[in-house]
């Protein structure tokens, strides 16, 4: 530690010419983020060298996502250097956290997926697993949310120039990938040779992020990827007279790693979508290849040594590369080609939303990718032909991979992968009894299930430092290390005064964030008020306009019926894809219940509504922790699994949710008494749909939706009116908001009575944070190496 105090100081003072007395915030910022670079790089030395002298398997996370979260705080957490730099920093008058806020929150992601990726990285390093992400180093982000008289507005989020200091960038291990072009087929004397002709090249340059793990040695890394226009190519086309050929490659070099696509529903005829996820999957299957060919000499043992595992079907363009580099470039024919490569794919799928489900159109796809189509086609004719000979042809209908002239990525992963998994034990039963059905016929044993998991080392550790140290001294036991110790938390159920303790921890918190809400939106919230949270995405499925309906309800209550409930924030964090007009009229709708309650004396007295803008990384750390109810309310079948509800379980939120996702794992782990559960479950929304469902009926049969919806109506906007949203939801509401709202009212009736019975209230909570250890991504990382990769700890 001395040393690192040293190098602090020294850095500065040849960096800047600074003594530590003198230097600014921003110099001992960056002097951080490098030294500690510099501690990880030191570190990932030694732990590759282990590596390998092994020669041990190793696994590649491919991902078009990683929500990495700041670094800084997470790395001297995990290398235990948090307390002695805090301390060095404050003998100088500087406050650690105000340096920790310096650094932008790395959005390389839109959600969910985004962060369970990285949420994996960080366990699957803590407990020694030797696994590298790959991913792209988008210039932009996602996108900086601004709610602008309550409506959504994107702008750029510029992240790396004071995010970059923690990345090191690798120019040794730069690679071609080669766009558009033709390819011929010539016989040699090694047989057909297909070649590549008059390609655009571009240049991936890769960017390491070093991954560090809870004390522990090992050091993974984060390889991101970023375009630039080989100038070696565009000078031979110059020389050729192609002038115009020559300025190709820098037009679509620019575009490539610029942005993160800032949707999650549909990328529905993107070519630039195709070409960053060809850029990426190509950069790291060629250098993977390279790296396993330099070690071993040969490919034959490659599925031996190497698993690669793609998250959801963004990266599924790794499969026709790899068997592109066996076929073209090491001679292997096209049977031993394929069996190495079904071998060494895993496919975790993500959703079962229609519109999420990628495809491409052949049309699209050919010309960018000539040969990566002929070898996608291949693989298509070989399954649906063998399809025929075991008399599965009925099913290509929903099993061939093109189909009507679009390339459908799933088909295309289940048929090459060894595995596929989903994420709660319901979605992995949605997908073998309904969505990919005929495949699990064809391929018995490939499905299985893989529950979601947290890093409970930032979730807790690091983002409720409060509660961790308590239930440190609490508990006596090592929890931070091993979650599944916090079990032990149950034999305190009944103990007033652990009961009561976790109750002003968690008003800590809710002080916290009621200053942050002020600072932020200007207002005051009651830290006594029930804080009442949904944090997620914006979509239509999700309901977050269910929320709302309850909102209006109980605003129409206290207003006209004399209802005087106990006080209750709720707030709310989400994006909305930037083409998404219904999730942004919703997020205006939120925002004009908010405004309507504060210019009511009566109302805001007793209920509150805030908008917080910019939901990431940085502001769940915030939020979470200061939660009494999470919402999941999803349509029962619709969330694959959800992890925002762990983190707020782990925290000692109480579920109010849907049987859905992984929200119904959550329910079996702490009983029914200790959670809310509302609303149709999957089979009743299905028999539902099947049967007709018709939400006018309800609007007009049930009181209390009427007079809800004919509310809304009458909700000024500052000039919008949400005439369009209340018929939406009588025409059509395609996600049965209608259909749970009674039972959803029902169960917030229910909590509202429970809060105020504080001891039965922070017995629910004690049980949900006891047996929140399941949910641990240390548990979801030790399932993939069982079950999947099969590797072994790095020693
Ligand atoms: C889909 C697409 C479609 C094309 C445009 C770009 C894009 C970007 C992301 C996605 C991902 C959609 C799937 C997804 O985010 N699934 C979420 O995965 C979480 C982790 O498994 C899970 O907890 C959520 O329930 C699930 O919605």
């Amino acid at each position: 530690m001395n040393n690192f105090t040293e190098d602090i100081k020294t850095y500065l003072e040849t960096k800047f010419g600074n003594s530590i007395d003198e230097a600014s915030e921003r110099q001992v910022y960056q002097a951080l983020m490098v030294k500690t670079r510099d501690i990880l790089s030191q570190k990932r030395y030694k732990y590759n060298s282990k590596l390998k002298n092994s020669c041990q398997k190793q696994v590649y996370y491919m991902s078009m996502e990683f929500l990495v979260g700041r670094t800084l705080r997470n790395n001297l957490f995990n290398l235990g250097l948090e307390k002695e730099v805090r301390e060095l920093l404050s003998e100088y008058y500087f406050d650690l956290d105000d340096i920790y806020a310096m650094e932008p929150d790395p959005g390389l992601g839109n959600g969910g997926l985004g962060r369970l990726a990285s949420c994996y990285m960080d366990a699957a390093t803590s407990n020694d697993y030797p696994i590298t992400g790959f991913s792209i180093l988008y210039e932009f982000g996602i996108f900086k949310q601004i709610i602008k008289n309550g409506w959504q507005h994107e702008y750029p989020d510029n992240w790396l120039d004071m995010g970059s200091y923690g990345l090191v960038y690798r120019n040794d291990e730069e690679v071609e990938i080669k766009f558009y072009g033709k390819t011929t087929e010539e016989w040699t004397e090694k047989g057909l040779k297909i070649s590549h002709k008059d390609y655009t090249s571009i240049i991936a340059e890769p960017y390491d992020l070093m991954i560090s793990g809870y004390k522990s040695d090992s050091v993974n890394v984060l390889r991101l990827w970023k375009s630039k226009a080989n100038e070696r190519f565009d000078i031979k086309l110059f020389e050729k007279g192609e002038y115009a050929k020559s300025v190709e490659s820098e037009v679509i070099a620019s575009s490539i790693s610029r942005l993160l696509y800032p949707a999650d529903d549909n990328d529905n005829g993107k070519a630039l979508r195709i070409k960053q996820q060809y850029f990426f999957t190509s950069a790291s299957l060629q250098q993977i290849v390279r790296k396993h060919f330099m070690n071993y000499n040969t490919l034959d043992n490659f599925a031996e040594k190497v698993v690669i595992h793609i998250n959801d079907t963004h990266p599924a363009m790794c499969i026709p590369e790899l068997m592109r580099i066996l076929l073209d470039e090491y001679d292997y024919s096209w049977e031993k080609a394929w069996e190495i490569t079904t071998n060494t794919f895993a496919y975790t799928n993500h959703t079962i939303m229609a519109e999420a489900l990628e495809k491409w159109s052949v049309h699209l796809f050919e010309p960018i990718l000539p040969r990566i189509y002929t070898i996608i086609k291949e693989i298509n004719n070989r399954f649906c032909s063998w399809c025929n000979e075991i008399g599965a042809s009925h099913e290509l209908e929903t099993m061939s991979i093109i189909h009507n002239n679009m390339i459908r990525m799933a088909n295309l992963c289940i048929v090459s992968s060894f595995n596929v998994n989903g994420v709660s034990k319901l979605h992995s039963d949605i997908l073998v009894k309904d969505t990919f059905k005929s495949f699990n016929r064809i391929y018995p044993g490939k499905f299985d299930n893989v529950t979601n998991g947290i890093a409970h080392r930032r979730w807790l550790g690091q983002s409720n430092p409060e509660l961790a140290n308590y239930l440190n001294n609490l508990l006596g036991v090592d929890f931070i290390n091993d979650l599944s110790k916090i079990n032990k938390l149950i034999e305190y159920k009944d103990n007033e005064k652990v009961l009561r303790d976790l109750e002003d921890i968690k008003r800590i918190k809710k002080t916290q964030l009621a200053i942050y809400i002020k600072e932020s939106t200007g207002i005051k919230v009651d830290p006594n008020s029930i804080f009442d949270v949904q944090v997620k995405r914006l979509h239509e499925y999700k309901r977050q306009l269910l929320n709302a309906l309850h909102i209006v309800y109980l605003y129409r209550e206290i207003k006209f019926n004399g209802l005087r409930p106990f006080p209750r924030t709720f707030i709310f964090g989400a994006k909305a894809s930037s083409g998404y007009v219904m999730a942004k009229n919703i997020i205006k709708l939120i925002c004009s219940i908010s405004e309507m309650i504060e210019a009511d004396p009566l109302v805001r007295d007793y209920i509150k509504v805030v908008f917080l803008e910019d939901y990431r990384v940085t502001l769940a750390e915030m939020i979470i922790p200061a939660a009494n109810i999470s919402e999941q309310i999803s349509q029962a079948g619709k969330e694959a699994s959800g992890t925002g509800n762990m983190k707020l379980m782990l925290n000692g939120a109480i579920t109010l949710g849907t049987m859905d996702g992984a929200n119904v794992e959550i329910h079996n782990a702490v009983g029914d008494e200790n959670i809310f559960i509302f609303g149709l479950t999957t089979p009743e929304v299905n028999s539902l749909a099947l049967n007709g469902y018709n939400p006018r009926e309800l609007y007009l049969n049930i009181p209390e939706i009427k007079d809800t919806l004919d509310f809304i109506r009458i909700i000024d906007g500052n000039g919008t009116n949400f005439n369009n949203i209340v018929d939406y939801l009588i025409n059509n509401d395609p996600y049965m908001c209608l259909a749970d709202f009674i039972s959803y009212i029902e169960s917030q009736k229910n909590i509202e009575k429970t809060y105020t019975n504080r001891a039965k209230w922070n017995k629910m909570s004690l049980v949900n944070i006891a047996k929140s250890g399941i949910f641990s991504a240390d548990r979801a990382v030790e399932e993939y190496v069982n079950n999947i990769w099969k590797i072994n700890k790095v020693r």
